[in-house]
């Protein structure tokens, strides 16, 4: 059942677009705000406040009393820093560093798929975290098949999801299981990508949302770092490879702008660590070498803080909206169709919110 999504089947982005505004201050009972009557001559001026804009707040309360899942997936070989960047990405231990394992036992002969959940807390919002590790990936001798075991995790989450989904007695809301973002770890060799990174990303880029990254910036100097980003990014596109945030799903000129900027600056080169230090009165995550501390967070060491705001602060809901709306419904329309064209009973076409 693996890469059982051909990418010509892939639907027209139904990425509901996202409200205007959201989070910023609102003029109450101006009633003529800039969110009044703009758009296709369709809106009308309003005599006094409603409280339309009342709706943020009231999705706010919902969040706060459900949370949410996010479940993300690291790949890469052994070594990489992949716990390392997810511990510094939610500056928790939620995946386990294997620094101190024998090599028997961190090594493993097929690539595993191992996920393991945690539920983080801030500002009263809840966050199920699922962090996905694959274990063996790209240590074999023979790596030819390896994106195979997780082609088939992600499949089996949408199926399951699937499944549960048409039921004719569906659960209120339905466990999300479904990989929201795979960060992919390009090894910091300062030559190019090799046969497995490309291969990888070509085959999984059409069920998942990839998003490359550097491993252990802190190997290669400045200009080292630069050089290599720009050929990786050259391969990517020579090798048709979409990573996330997909140029055909932007939703309009503001998003494309703002993606434009992302994908310039892809892949990011990241450091991590869980280790804080002291620097200028301040505790600061770093890695402490003999020359001096290379700090995660600063802009001026690493690009760790910017993938952090795009990854958490600024995409973590359009990725789930992709996952949702772009890859699942891929799969969902692909499955339904292998089903003679049937559509199961009780399947209705609203959409649970994962929210
Ligand atoms: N120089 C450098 N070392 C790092 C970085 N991130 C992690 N390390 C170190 O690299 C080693 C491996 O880190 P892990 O986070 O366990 O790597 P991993 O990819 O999860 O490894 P596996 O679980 O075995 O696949 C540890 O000694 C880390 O301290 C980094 O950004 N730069
Ligand atoms: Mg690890």
């Amino acid at each position: 059942m693996s890469d059982i999504v051909p990418p010509e089947v892939r639907p027209k982005p139904a990425v509901p677009a996202k409200p205007p505004n959201v989070g910023a201050p609102t003029g109450h009972g101006t009633g003529q705000g800039h969110g009044g009557s703009h758009g296709a001559g369709v809106g009308s001026a309003l005599l006094g406040y409603i409280g339309i804009d009342t709706i943020i707040e009231q999705m706010r309360k919902k969040t706060m009393k459900t949370g949410f899942d996010f479940n993300i997936m690291v790949v890469g070989n052994s070594g990489l820093g992949k716990s390392t960047l997810v511990n510094t990405l939610f500056k928790s231990q939620v995946s386990r560093r294997s620094a101190g394992w024998t090599r028997d036992e961190k090594i493993p002969k097929t690539v595993e798929v191992k996920a393991v959940s945690h539920v983080l807390e801030e500002g009263g919002v809840k966050m199920k975290l699922t962090v996905i590790d694959t274990p063996g990936f790209g240590d074999q001798i023979n790596n030819e098949n390896c994106w195979e075991p997780i082609s088939k995790y992600i499949n089996e989450q949408y199926e399951k999801f699937l499944k549960e989904e048409v039921n004719i007695t569906r659960k209120k809301r339905i466990p999300d299981t479904r990989v929201h973002c795979c960060l992919y770890f390009i090894s910091p060799t300062g030559h190019s990508l090799r046969q497995l990174d490309v291969e990888f990303m070509k085959r999984l880029s059409h069920s998942v949302n990839i998003i490359p990254v550097i491993a252990k910036a802190d190997t290669m100097t400045m200009e080292e770092r630069q050089e290599f980003k720009q050929r990786v990014r050259k391969e990517l596109e020579m090798g048709g490879i979409e990573f996330y945030p997909q140029k055909e799903f932007d939703e309009d000129m503001e998003d494309k702008s703002d993606n434009d900027k992302i994908r310039e600056a892809m892949p990011f080169a990241v450091v991590g660590s869980d280790k804080e230090y002291q620097v200028n009165a301040k505790r600061v995550l770093g890695r402490k070498t003999a020359w001096g501390i290379v700090e995660v967070e600063n802009p001026n060491h690493c690009e760790f803080a910017q993938l952090r705001d795009f990854l958490i602060r600024s995409h973590l809901q359009d990725l789930k909206e992709v996952t949702h709306n772009i890859h699942y419904e891929t799969y969902r329309a692909k499955r339904l169709h292998e089903n003679g064209g049937l559509h199961p009973v009780s399947c209705n076409d609203t959409q649970e919110s994962n929210l």
